[in-house]
């Protein structure tokens, strides 16, 4: 870095500056895909060890004097988000030195348009963009002809400038150079790109000389840089495939039987090591329409710690499974962070609060930015966790201002959970709790700008265990309102949700009855009435 830095200081003009772009590259390991034929969940290095390496490495670029920093050549994003992971850190360990400028590179390596780890191009760019980078782009591998459809694509959707330095076309061992491009080549296509308006910053990469750069830099001298699109503000998450929730977006189911607390026969395969069975769950969720899959692995007789890392990384070999982003489901922060270190996707963390105070709550949110993931924020304080409207507001609204103001969380990226508790219990307190989530869901939505809400919906038919019809005539009808009030996600059994339309208008009356809280005797008449319905019986025995 010193070398290159005192080359430019020969060779800068006050026209013409140059700079030192320290490049950290992809290293010759991949954090997300397995090494072991035998075994999907091996891996040949960790994420912690990248971290070390890649912060290593920023230290001496930045000692000897780089203007930008410049992680390329990225073939598994999980290898980016660690060196990302490490930029941001060694920043904050040194509030003396100015954060540098990022530029963020991928590589696809072959016509399906993805990169080696299996992202498409959008799904990256989820994954990395919490690092507002200076410039996003695609590097080396497919030469600028085949690179053009990606390069279009993220043209169009980086709200931030674009960077392309193919090589000199596709490698040819039979050429001199290794490469056929000569320099008006390569510079004749690039010159077409930015005629095109994909780019802002251009180069070269493997197979280009002095010469192919003097030309590139020739032809673009006069060229009209890009113009930055207008990017709505989204959650955008990613898993293989980037998922986008936004104003116009519809309810997103977020698959809830890969959990070992919420289903007895998930735990089973987990305690037993039965993977292979425990991923067809998780396949399951995916092929009936979970757009998110929660995972918990929150069990006494459990490493939680080790059988969320293993389940994370076998589903990161499973493309129909790891298409879709993950929720990172644990109470306990340090399974949560062992999650967020096996996954290349942008995840959602589910979840934090500020019932350790603000002084956790916002290392944990920082955290959460540098893995850059999303948040499930739960209505839960110092006093407690939030059962009325007022204390769900009260809190919702001093956790936004935290994440907003002193954190600098993007406000889409939170998520606020205002408690779904089991109604109908008998106990007269628990009566309200559907409408206070259901109003406190209003208010967020009306109050909080951009901030989404999810919930636990199995937990509000809690008291019908054992009677699914019951149950999911009571998930249906409460979806049906929080909805309604602009509920953005929920934790669901796919398979426990009806449509409200098609609910017999009995069974509709008893279920809004004890949702809406509209008679004093709901509970007794709901039970009534449960007790008629198929499967009823059994519930009736357990209750006895
Ligand atoms: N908020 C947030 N996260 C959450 C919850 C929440 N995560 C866990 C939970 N609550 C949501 N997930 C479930 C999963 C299953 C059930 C309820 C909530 C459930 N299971 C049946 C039962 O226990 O009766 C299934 C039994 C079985 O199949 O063995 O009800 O609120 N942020």
């Amino acid at each position: 870095a010193k070398l290159a830095k005192a080359a430019t200081a020969k060779y800068s003009t006050p026209d013409k500056p140059r700079f030192v772009c320290g490049a950290l590259g992809p290293t010759p390991k991949t954090a997300s895909i397995s090494p072991d034929v035998n075994d999907p969940a091996a891996r040949n290095v960790t994420f912690d060890q990248l971290v070390t390496a890649y912060h290593e490495q920023v230290r001496g670029l930045v000692d000897g004097g780089a203007d930008v920093l410049l992680v390329e050549t990225i073939f598994d994003t999980l290898n980016c988000k660690a060196a990302l992971f490490a930029i941001d850190q060694y920043f904050d360990e040194h509030p003396e030195k100015e954060r540098l400028p990022l530029m963020i590179s991928g590589t696809v390596t072959d016509a399906s348009g993805r990169i080696l780890s299996g992202q498409t191009v959008p799904a990256f760019w989820n994954s990395v963009r919490h690092a507002r980078p200076l410039t996003i782009g695609l590097n080396c591998a497919l030469g600028a002809a085949l690179m053009r459809p990606y390069a279009e694509e993220l043209s169009q959707i980086a709200d931030t400038f674009v960077c392309i330095y193919p090589n000199a076309g596709l490698p040819n061992p039979m050429s001199d150079t290794g490469f056929d491009e000569l320099p008006e080549d390569t510079s004749r296509l690039l010159r077409e790109f930015a005629e095109a308006g994909f780019i802002n910053v251009a180069g070269g990469c493997c197979g280009t000389t002095p010469d192919h750069i003097a030309a590139i830099a020739k032809v673009l001298a006069e060229a009209k840089p890009r113009e930055l699109p207008h990017v709505p503000v989204a959650q955008r998450l990613s898993g293989l495939e980037p998922f986008t929730i936004d104003d116009d977006s519809l309810f997103v189911n977020v698959g809830e039987r890969t959990n070992v607390t919420g289903s007895k026969a998930f735990a089973r395969m987990i305690l037993n090591e039965q993977y292979d069975e425990a991923l067809s769950v998780a396949r399951q969720q995916v092929e009936n329409g979970a757009q998110v899959i929660d995972i918990n692995m929150d069990e006494a007789m459990l490493d939680s710690l080790a059988a969320m890392q293993r389940f994370l990384n076998l589903i990161a070999s499973e493309p129909d499974i790891s298409r879709v982003p993950i929720m990172i489901d644990s109470s306990k922060w340090s399974v949560i962070e062992a999650g967020l270190k096996c996954v290349q996707g942008k995840s959602i963390v589910n979840s934090i609060s500020m019932k350790e105070g603000e002084e956790e709550f916002i290392r944990q949110a920082k955290l959460c930015r540098r893995y850059g993931a999303a948040v499930i924020v739960m209505a839960f304080d110092e006093k407690g966790q939030a059962d009325t409207f007022e204390r769900k507001i009260e809190i919702c609204e001093r956790a936004y201002k935290v994440l907003t103001e002193v954190v600098g969380f993007p406000p889409e990226d939170i998520i606020f959970d205002p408690n779904i508790f089991a109604i109908a219990t008998g106990i007269e307190e628990h009566n309200n709790y559907a409408v206070d989530f259901i109003n406190a869901t209003r208010w967020i939505k009306d109050n909080l700008p951009h901030a989404k809400i999810s919930g636990g919906v199995s937990n509000v038919s809690f008291s019908f265990r054992g009677n699914d019809p019951a149950r999911e005539a009571i998930h249906t009808v409460f979806l049906y309102h929080a909805i309604k009030a602009g509920m953005t996600m929920g934790i669901v059994n796919a398979g426990m949700v009806g449509v409200y339309d098609d609910l017999p208008a009995e069974l509709r009356e008893r279920v809004e009855d004890v949702v809406l809280n509209r008679r004093e005797d709901a509970t007794e008449r709901m039970i009534e009435f449960a007790a008629t319905l198929k499967g009823g019986a059994k519930q009736e025995a357990k209750q006895e």
